[in-house]
């Protein structure tokens, strides 16, 4: 089978161009509004597939020019076999997501759920949006009949954009309300990189602006944690304290009221590990000053996410924090955990440079690693 596909100022004239080439034999698979990439080739594509077994991609080219080199045939080649390549993609993602498992959906429906699985988005938040999107749009063209307003792809993209901004809030904040010193404490599984993102928050938050700062470590679990931070903080010349218990933590940060920010590192712990810190757990959870931020891994899987999350609920864990977004291309996985428990996302974590690797979330940033970004630069944070 062959994929090839027409592109034309309107689906008629794609069609029409498509027909008086490959005959009426030809199987129309898909049409739908040009990708960005394309659309210099005209506003609309249709893809046919034909049955061509001489065609086989890999067999030597018939009609190669008897000057072009071995170089050029090869490169034909490739070209031929990636362009086969994403047809096979395009019929395949359109199968699998299309209007077969979703009668009635329109290129551009179902386009937009396939981008939202692409990216990892589970399949009923997925749907849920991209159906909240279709009545966005509804409601604001009323007049319009339905099938017009489906079939404009920018119209829908704005849809899908305000409907994903409904489902998470970005929160970059450090802090608890009004609470001076503001006193933040990182949480999460062993490696998620809590240390790290604690020194890049105090370097961009506080240093940068001048503000006191005083980082406590409550990660007495292994020795070589609390030195990892004493390094970090006497390289930023800034206070420092390892605290055994609960009651020492509470004290030095009753005695360091006149920082502005403090920062509070805690140990890794498994989920198997997490019973022991009942006491540390209870303490932050309760004070009604310290603002506990979860660090989360993005390239985990969705329902491990899910799990850690969870098992970190004794913390109370005000805010999603998530690093190591440059070590995945699927950002689904963050919007899954934001929407499903509601807890706004606050930095997003994307290199080991400190401290350089540190973002604040905004909803734009997000949805742009979601959808992907027009520049093409989607799956990439670096
Ligand atoms: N690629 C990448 N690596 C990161 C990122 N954040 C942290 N790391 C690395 O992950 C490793 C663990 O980071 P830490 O900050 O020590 O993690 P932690 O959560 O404090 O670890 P424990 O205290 O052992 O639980 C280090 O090698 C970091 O450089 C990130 O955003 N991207
Ligand atoms: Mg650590």
């Amino acid at each position: 089978m062959r994929i090839k596909s027409y592109y034309a100022q309107s689906i008629e004239d794609a069609m029409a161009q498509a027909r008086r080439e490959l005959g009426p034999e030809a199987m129309l698979v898909n049409s739908r509004k040009s990708p960005p990439e394309a659309v210099h080739l005209g506003a609309y594509e249709v893809v046919f597939a034909i049955d061509a077994p001489g065609d086989a991609s890999i067999s030597p080219p018939r009609d190669t020019a008897a000057n072009s080199g071995p170089g050029d045939r090869l490169s034909a080649e490739v070209a031929d076999l990636k362009k086969e390549l994403e047809g096979m993609r395009r019929v395949l993602t359109r199968s699998a997501f299309g209007p077969a498992q979703w009668p009635g959906a329109s290129p551009t429906v179902s386009d937009g759920y396939a981008t939202l699985a692409a990216a990892e988005v589970s399949p009923e938040l997925a749907r849920e949006i991209v159906e909240g999107a279709e009545s966005r749009l509804g409601e604001a063209h009323a007049g319009q009949s339905r099938n017009q307003t489906r079939r404009d792809g920018t119209l829908f993209e704005r849809a899908l954009v305000e409907e994903l901004e409904s489902r998470f809030t970005a929160q970059p904040l450090l802090g608890k309300g009004d609470a001076k010193p503001r006193i933040v404490a990182l949480v999460g599984p062993p490696g998620s990189g809590k240390t790290t993102t604690l020194v890049k928050l105090a370097v961009n938050y506080g240093l940068a602006s001048r503000r006191p700062v005083l980082l406590l470590s409550a990660d007495t679990y292994r020795v070589a944690a609390a030195e990892q931070l004493r390094s970090y903080a006497a390289i930023l010349g800034v206070g420092f304290q390892v605290l055994e218990t609960t009651t020492a933590l509470a004290q030095a940060i009753e005695e360091n009221r006149g920082k502005e920010l403090i920062f509070i590192d805690t140990p890794g712990l498994s989920t198997g590990e997490l019973g022991e810190s009942g006491g540390l757990a209870r303490f932050l959870a309760t004070r009604p000053d310290v603002d506990t931020q979860l660090v989360l891994s993005a390239s985990m899987k969705s329902a491990d996410l899910s799990r850690v999350v969870d098992s970190f609920q004794a913390f109370q864990p005000q805010r999603l924090l998530f690093t190591k977004l440059d070590e995945t291309g699927s950002f689904g996985p963050i919007l899954n955990e934001a929407a499903r428990t509601g807890k706004p996302l606050s930095f997003f974590s994307h290199g080991q440079r400190i401290p350089e690797d540190l973002e604040a979330v905004t909803p734009r940033r997000l949805i742009e690693l979601i959808l992907g970004s027009p520049s093409g630069r989607s799956r990439s944070v670096a």
